[in-house]
């Protein structure tokens, strides 16, 4: 019986880890959002001069992934600047604010090299 109990208590264990795993490699985020709450506020432009400034570090690169809203491949004060006028709602010529899908690993209509 205890067998039973701990082979279906793993199971379940297994099943959970692997739904989180797959939600956490295909999630998307919002442009922006150097904090992962889901809104870009004046905190996310603090962050990022936090970062420029080596307060704190980006380990995994995500803060940059999400804050990069120029798409220059590096955080700088540019991202800042404009953070900082879509928070004083003013025009921004980037997506930022918006949820941006993930994107697939791997193109499934794609054909294999022959
Ligand atoms: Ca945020
Ligand atoms: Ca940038």
């Amino acid at each position: 019986m205890l067998k039973k109990v701990l082979f279906f208590t793993l199971a379940i264990a297994i099943a959970i880890v692997s739904v989180i795993g797959a939600d956490a490699a295909v999630r998307g985020y919002t442009l922006g959002d150097a904090d992962n709450n889901n809104e870009v506020e004046i905190i996310d432009a603090t962050i990022i001069q936090r970062i420029l400034s080596d307060m704190i570090t980006d380990p995994d690169g995500s803060i940059t992934h999400r804050a990069d809203v120029d798409r220059s491949g590096d955080l700088d004060i540019i991202d800042v600047t404009w953070i900082q006028r879509y928070n004083a709602g003013m025009d921004v010529p980037y997506r930022i604010g918006e949820y941006i899908s993930p994107v697939p690993a791997t193109d499934p209509y794609e054909l294999p090299i022959v």
